[in-house]
Order: structure tokens, then C-alpha cells, then sequence
């Protein structure tokens, strides 16, 4: 099985290109080389490659940068997930497309409702947001027309090697400052009682293995762990494994209103036996060390 990855050499690509590899995949990895948003360009190389699957990753990943640059979130994520999809419509060869979404396309839920399942309705809330439930939307359309996609809704994940513009490493990296002396013992923080649903990058990669495999219905699937946590919780989590109490003071240009979003990952479960395997504080140990490695060694 030959796999081509885009945006493999993002967080998740990372990750990725390696547990494909040890599967027995064939790997063809692309990132900026490939401009996504461009459709020749994409159909060229999937003409030239002709993978058995598609892992479409690249992506603009963040949401606080969505805001300042909505245009080029709409054209990277959903003109990009477009060329991908029109380039794998356009062979003559049975492929699946793996089009990862986001949680981020439910917006947020209200104190007291179930897990978002496949069926909530999409109340998307940032560009980067409304860009991936686009392109979501526009997958169910080539599904609808019979290419084999499966569209993946990811709640978040993290790990070792994911850059601060995300909550956790922003966290890790003052708290690794902090204890490695390099900082006063003064924490900036957003909002700490959002609660989200976190998964280690690498449960993640597992699913998306499991959602490759044929014998998986393609389809809509979350991949969350259905456990929702303050964001306070692994602050505190962190500065225990650090052994420091700094202050924590609250920026508002990094304050953004409470959301809560857990996801339902029981379609996942129940196709394909997946289930989250890495604790997750070992996941906030792991990023620790790694950002107090990269904090000395600077
Ligand atoms: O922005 P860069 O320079 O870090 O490059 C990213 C790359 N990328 C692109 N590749 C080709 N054409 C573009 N127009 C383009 N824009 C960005 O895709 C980066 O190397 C990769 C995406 O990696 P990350 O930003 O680290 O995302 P991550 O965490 O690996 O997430 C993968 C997927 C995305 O669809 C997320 O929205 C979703 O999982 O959660």
C-alpha cells in the first residue's frame, strides 16, 4: 500500500509518516514544496504517484491565527482540501481519502450536553473553524458522488515537538522556563475553564491507521476521548511535575470565552476497537522534558 501524506511535516505528519512506515506502508510525504491550494500542482503529483490512500494534513492549523488570516485559512484549508479531492476523484484507481477535520467545526457546547456526536449540528466559531467545516462538507459531497472518504472531526491533540502558538505547549514551555531558572515564576494564560477533550498525537495517529484500513466504513468519525477537562487542571498537572507555584496571571489578548467541547468517539470505537492508550499526564510529562531540552540547549 502506497500512502501520500500532505502536511507531513507537521505536527501530526510527524507522527504520522513513521507509524505508516511500521505498518507497511509506502510513504510519499509532501508539505510546503506542494502548494495544496493549488490544483494542478496537487492533481500532477496524485496523477504521478497514483497512492492507494491520501492522509490529507496540511492545513493552517490555528485558530488565533484564523483570525488575522481568514482569506489565506479559507484558501489553505478549503481550497486545498478541494485540490485533493478533485485530484483523487480524477484517478482511475480505487483510493481512499483520509480529510482530517476538526472539533472545532461544533463550536461549543453548553454546561450539561452530551459529547458532540457525528450527527451535532456544526456551529463552527473562528475561520479556521468554518474553513474545516467546509471542507468537511465539501467531502460528504465527492463521498455522496462515490470516492471513498472518510472524514475525521479531531478534538485536540498535543505531544512532544507541537510549536506554542497551541495552549498546552505555551503552558509547558513557560512552566520548563520557569523551573529551568530562565524565567520570573509568572505564568500568561487565556482562559483556564475551557474545557476540552485532549488525546496524545500518537492515540491519534492510531485511529487514523485503523480509518485507512479497508475494512473500515468510510464515513464521518470522531476521534476524541470523551473525557472533558479544565484547562486549569493541566496547568496544575504541569507545575507539580515541575515542582514551581508561579503566579498566574490572566492576558486578555490570550483570553478567549469558554468553550467545552467533548467529543463521542463511540462510532470509532465500536468500528474499529480503537481506544485512547497513553495517559495523559504522561503525554504533559513527555512535553515537559522536551520543552525543558529546548529551553537549556537555547
Ligand atoms: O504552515 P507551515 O509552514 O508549518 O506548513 C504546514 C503545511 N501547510 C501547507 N502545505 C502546503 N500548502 C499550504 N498552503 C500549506 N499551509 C500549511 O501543513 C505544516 O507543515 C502542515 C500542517 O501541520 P501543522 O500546522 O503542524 O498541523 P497539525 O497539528 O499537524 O495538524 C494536522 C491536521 C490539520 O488539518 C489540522 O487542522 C488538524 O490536523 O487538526
Amino acid at each position: 500500500m502506497h500512502a501520500l501524506v500532505t502536511g507531513a511535516l507537521g505536527f501530526v505528519g510527524l507522527n504520522l509518516v513513521p507509524a505508516l512506515e511500521s505498518a507497511g506502508f509506502r510513504v510519499s510525504g509532501v508539505d510546503r514544496e506542494l502548494e495544496i491550494a493549488d490544483p494542478a500542482a496537487v492533481d500532477g503529483l496524485v496523477q504521478r504517484l497514483r497512492p492507494d490512500v491520501i492522509v490529507h494534513l496540511a492545513a493552517q492549523s490555528s485558530v488565533a491565527v484564523s483570525g488575522a488570516a481568514p482569506v489565506e485559512t479559507f484558501r489553505t484549508n478549503f481550497l486545498g482540501t478541494r485540490s485533493v479531492l478533485e485530484a483523487a476523484n480524477r484517478l482511475d484507481a480505487p483510493v481512499r481519502v483520509l480529510v482530517v477535520g476538526s472539533a472545532d467545526e461544533y463550536g461549543s457546547a453548553s454546561p450539561g450536553d452530551p459529547p458532540f456526536r457525528e450527527s451535532s449540528p456544526l456551529r463552527p466559531r473562528s475561520p479556521y473553524a468554518r474553513s474545516k467545516a467546509a471542507a468537511d462538507l465539501l467531502a460528504a459531497g465527492y463521498a455522496r458522488r462515490g470516492l471513498d472518504v472518510v472524514r475525521v472531526r479531531a478534538f485536540n491533540h498535543t505531544g512532544p515537538g507541537q510549536t506554542d502558538v497551541f495552549v498546552l505547549p505555551a503552558f509547558a514551555r513557560q512552566v520548563a522556563e520557569i523551573s529551568c531558572g530562565l524565567r520570573e515564576p509568572e505564568m500568561r494564560v487565556g482562559n483556564l475553564d475551557s474545557i476540552r477533550d485532549f488525546l496524545d498525537v500518537s492515540d491519534v495517529v492510531a485511529a487514523y491507521l485503523k480509518l485507512l484500513d479497508p475494512s473500515t466504513p468510510s464515513g464521518v468519525y470522531n476521534v476524541a476521548s470523551g473525557t472533558g477537562t479544565p484547562l486549569r487542571q493541566h496547568l496544575d498537572v504541569l507545575f507539580d511535575l515541575a515542582g514551581v507555584s508561579p503566579v498566574v496571571e490572566i492576558d486578555p489578548k490570550l483570553h478567549r470565552p469558554t468553550d467545552l467541547s467533548v467529543g463521542d468517539s463511540g462510532k470509532l470505537r465500536d468500528a474499529t476497537g480503537w481506544a485512547p492508550r497513553v495517559p495523559f499526564d504522561d503525554t504533559l510529562r513527555r512535553m515537559l522534558e522536551s520543552w525543558r531540552e529546548r529551553v537549556s540547549a537555547a
